[in-house]
């Protein structure tokens, strides 16, 4: 993609072979409210660095496919409504019409590939919805077929969890719990269901993608990470919101791109703000094992 802008320091950490992790934006502006998406950007960006990365949040910046953004962009995609969510389809429209567009996973996925970065982190995989299983995340296509290791908590809870299990399984992706043997339910530690494999440390997760890749295998390989457990919620909460939350859009209408954004600001009442301080706690957990693992993986192709 001769179109895609990579901001120096990013472009010059990739031709030395140093590691860089990519970040989603989507979450930042539709996932979570304001000022907390500031304090998720902060903590993603700080523990990437920390753990001796890169952070390269990824987005279409006024119509420029971007993998990295000035502070002044960062800004508009932290206070403006008018920021569109982008997944990968949506990518060129947005090019063309010179928007702002925040990438979903799938969006994410295409400009870190094409930059060539090897490792993203996201907070939840976009899945098949429940009580309609037709609508399906364009994010299970996208990891699929992009050769990246995607670190997350799971798939998001507001969505049919052994459903979007199959849905991987059939897609070719592998699933890797790290240090756990159980799918993490995004806010909570567990969900009862079995991944296929695990891992004990970011070494084994790089040395398994590279592995995957060798084969010739062009997926993404997804690693998913519990949320921390001082900030984690109980089962139990979590699903009583989330059944609130099915049922209200299912009432009001919601569907298609609204869905998820609405679902998540409903959860976020439901659980008295609890949610909030554990969604943005496991973004930064996520980001420092996305960290981690590049690092490994850098260490790996040297
Ligand atoms: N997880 C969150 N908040 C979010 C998302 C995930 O906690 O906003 C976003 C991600 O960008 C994911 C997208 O890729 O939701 C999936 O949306 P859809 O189901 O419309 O594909
Ligand atoms: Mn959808």
């Amino acid at each position: 993609m001769t179109v895609l802008r990579v901001l120096p320091h990013i472009a010059d950490a990739l031709r030395r072979g140093a590691p860089v992790v990519a970040l989603e934006t989507s979450v930042l502006s539709q996932g979570l409210p304001i000022p907390h998406n500031a304090e998720a950007a902060r903590r993603m960006m700080a523990a990437v660095e920390q753990h001796g990365a890169v952070p390269a949040f990824t987005a279409v910046a006024a119509g420029h496919p971007s993998v990295g953004l000035t502070p002044d962009e960062l800004t508009r995609f932290l206070l403006l409504e008018s920021v569109r969510k982008v997944s990968a389809r949506d990518i060129a429209a947005c090019m063309v019409q010179g928007a702002d567009g925040a990438t979903t996973v799938a969006a994410s996925l295409t400009l870190a590939r094409a930059a060539g970065i090897d490792v993203f982190a996201t907070g939840g995989i976009g899945g098949v919805h429940r009580g309609t299983p037709f609508d399906e995340s364009a994010d299970l296509d996208a990891l699929a077929r992009t050769p990246v290791i995607t670190v997350c908590a799971g798939a998001k809870s507001i969505l049919d969890l052994p459903a979007t299990l199959e849905r991987l399984e059939t897609l070719g992706v592998p699933v890797i719990g790290y240090r756990t043997s159980e799918l993490p339910g995004f806010f909570t530690v567990g969900t009862g269901l079995r991944v296929p494999q695990r891992a004990e440390s970011a070494a084994e997760v790089a040395e398994i993608a590279r592995a995957h890749w060798a084969l010739g295998e062009r997926s993404a390989v997804l690693v998913v990470s519990p949320p921390p457990t001082d900030a984690a919620l109980d089962q139990q909460t979590v699903e009583a919101a989330v059944d609130g939350a099915v049922r209200d859009a299912h009432d009001a209408g919601i569907h298609g791109a609204a869905l998820t954004p609405f679902l998540l600001g409903r959860v976020l009442a439901a659980t008295g703000g609890r949610s909030l301080p554990a969604n943005l706690a496991l973004l930064e957990s996520n980001a420092a094992l996305a960290a981690q693992i590049a690092v490994a993986c850098s260490a790996l192709a040297r």
